[in-house]
This record gives C-alpha cells, structure tokens and sequence, in this order.
C-alpha cells in the first residue's frame, strides 16, 4: 500500500483547547482520526506527526523519501518563516500539499506570505477540518496520476 506522511506544525496540539473561533471546536487527535479513516478509504496508508520545533520537521522532510510517496503538511507559524522547511520541501522531491485551517490570505498581513506554497505541489486553506480531507485526496491524485 502506498504511503503518506500528514505533518503538523507548531501548537496544532492546542487545537480544540484554545481560540475555537479562529481553528474550529476538533482537538489535533479528533482531526488525526478522520485523516485516518479518509486515508484508508482511499486506499493509503497514512503516518501521522506532530511537531512545534523546525529543526525536527526539516529532519522529518528529509528522510522522508525512502518511506513515503507524497507529503501533506500543515506548517502552522513556519508557513510564514522558515526558509529550511521550503528547502526541505523543495529537495525531498515528493509532491507535496500545503494545508491551512483558516484562510491565510483573510487574516493579518504577515499571515499572507507562504514560503512553502511555491515549493508545494499545491495549496489547501480556509476550509477547517475539510483542508486536511482535501489535502489528502489531492495527495491521492497527485501518487495516482
Ligand atoms: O490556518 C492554519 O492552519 C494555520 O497554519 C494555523 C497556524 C497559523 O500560525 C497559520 O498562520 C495558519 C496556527 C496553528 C496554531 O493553532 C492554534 C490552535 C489553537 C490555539 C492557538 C493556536
């Protein structure tokens, strides 16, 4: 069965816990369970890791093309910063879908600008839980196609 790897990024863990206006009611493990019920119907087998530290997330990425045959990553605060974890990106060489919560481009200016988005295959934001789901029918598409 061919595999994925779901990344999320810094203090995705709070979700559920803290500001349910912006991010939704679902905690991090509620939203693991319906990636992994989505994951299977689609006939994928999904790993699923939490990280807040970019030197962890980069290591991640990169040893992440032996094992895995597409990436699905929300990359939280990063999105916004890390030009290590667009490198990573861009050097694993598996398609990869950026996924947001929110919409990026409706919110505060610094939110607007993705370092990862020009690396990434392509770009899901603003849908809630639903961005992970998409996210991870457009990996499908992207292995199968
Ligand atoms: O919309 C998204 O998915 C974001 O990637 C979420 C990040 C934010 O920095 C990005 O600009 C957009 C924040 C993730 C932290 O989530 C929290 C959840 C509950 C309480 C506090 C933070």
């Amino acid at each position: 069965m061919k595999k994925i790897l779901v990344i999320h990024g810094p203090n995705l863990n709070l979700l559920g816990k803290r500001e349910p206006d912006i991010y939704g009611k679902f905690t991090l493990e509620q939203i693991n369970e319906l990636i992994k019920k989505e994951a299977a119907q689609l006939k994928l087998e999904v790993k699923i890791i939490h990280s807040n530290h970019e030197g962890e997330i980069v290591d991640t990425i990169g040893n992440a093309s032996s094992e895995f045959e597409a990436i699905v990553i929300n990359p939280a605060a990063y999105t916004h910063t890390s030009v290590a974890i667009r490198d990573a990106v861009s050097a694993c060489g598996l398609p990869t879908v950026e996924v947001h919560l929110s919409n990026i481009y409706s919110r505060e200016e610094f939110r607007k600008t993705s370092l990862i988005s020009g690396v990434a295959s392509g770009q899901i934001a603003g849908f809630g839980i639903q961005s992970y789901i998409l996210g991870i029918k457009a990996a499908s598409y992207l292995i199968n196609k």
